[in-house]
């Protein structure tokens, strides 16, 4: 979708709460209105025009990347942001301006109280982000590629993995797979932990080695065009008791029972519901956080739980997770990024999810 036309439907969500500017620090709706790829940097939508404000590291690049945007540069001498908005404010006339109240720190709401003092600070939550809600064309291909690129890493890193390397040394490898693969970078802090610390639901990869017997829990991701993947696998090496192989088998078949449910029109609570209903044997080591929205960010809306209401719908992208963790002997999670369908779902992490185990 074109940056303009999310600009308009930005500004009608605007007009409903009765707001004639919003100003935007978050940096992954910065990005998503605006187009622009790096950080420091803030938006204020008007009816009368669109700010982008940023120092002077990024006003070049801001020119260049956001023609539907005025770029503004900030700091001395004009003096602090709230100087900056409260210039434009005076110029365009504006009356009350909202600000996302989830973001924006004490001692920058300060600086507007006192330098706007014409203006009504209105505070918002989730403006943008109900706009990110459900994803266009663009934002799933996207994700898509990042998907595709965790999948290739963990076909590479399973000739990497043997008895006596530590987790550090596998987590660094598949970073690299994902990197020269073409992600930009990894969509976050790669989980990758061993044997009796698979417990962990998000763990650290340190120098523990791995060992015969043990379940590696790989919980990682790529981030492409801005666009993060989330996918989680379980995997084995060596000697696994029955009961790793028996839990694994009860965790995928919860996870495939989960996806199954998930269609437009259902909502996080359904699938929460179908998968307690799978491992209800283990229903004490269960974490109740089984998915989660993906996309600008690792976790947005909408989540997927036992308190989860928010109606899935179609091009929502979502995460689903579940996993058995049980304290001083181990974990079990399977986790796939899918795009919600009208009847359905559509797995972006192919990965397989039969039992892997390596010798
Ligand atoms: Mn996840």
């Amino acid at each position: 979708m074109k940056i303009r036309n999310r600009i308009e439907n930005l500004l009608v969500e605007m007009k409903k709460c009765g707001m004639d500017g919003l100003f935007l620090m978050r940096e992954a709706n910065v990005r998503y209105i605006s187009g622009f790829t790096d950080s420091d940097s803030y938006v204020l939508i008007t009816e009368k025009g669109n700010f982008f404000i940023t120092d002077g590291r990024y006003t070049e690049q801001a020119e260049k990347q956001c023609p539907d945007y005025k770029v503004i540069k900030w700091g001395k001498p004009v003096g602090t942001l709230g100087d900056t908005v409260n210039n434009i404010a005076k110029d365009l006339g504006l009356k009350s301006i909202g600000f996302e109240k989830d973001k924006m720190t004490y001692a920058l709401y300060e600086d507007f109280k006192a330098k706007l003092e014409a203006v009504e600070l209105v505070p918002t939550l989730g403006l943008v982000e109900k706009l990110r809600y459900v994803k266009d064309e663009e934002e799933i291909s996207n994700i898509r590629e990042a998907c595709r690129i965790a999948d290739v890493a963990f076909e590479r890193i399973l000739d990497f993995i043997k008895p006596g390397i530590s987790e550090s040394e596998v987590a660094l490898e598949l970073e690299y797979c994902m990197r020269k693969e073409g992600a930009s970078s990894v969509g976050f802090d790669t989980i990758l932990i061993s044997g009796s610390k698979t417990s962990l639901l998000h763990g650290k990869p340190d120098n523990k080695i791995i060992e015969d017997g043990d379940l590696i829990i790989l919980d990682y991701g790529a981030l492409y065009n801005g666009y993060i993947s989330d996918m989680t696998r379980t995997i084995g090496i060596g000697h696994l008791d029955d009961k790793k192989v028996e839990i694994y088998n009860l965790v995928k078949k919860a996870q495939q029972q989960g996806l199954e449910t998930v269609k437009a029109g259902e909502c996080g609570k359904t699938v929460d519901d179908k998968i307690r209903s799978v491992i209800k044997d283990y229903e004490d080591y269960y974490y109740a956080g089984i998915g989660h929205g993906v996309g600008r960010e690792l976790h947005e809306e909408p989540f997927l739980g036992k308190y989860c209401n928010r109606i899935l719908q179609e091009n929502c992208v979502i995460t689903v997770e579940p996993g058995i963790y049980i304290p001083g002997w181990g974990g079990v999670r399977i986790e796939d990024t899918i795009v919600v369908k009208k009847d359905g779902y559509e797995r972006l992490t192919n990965s397989t999810k039969e039992l892997i185990i390596l010798k």
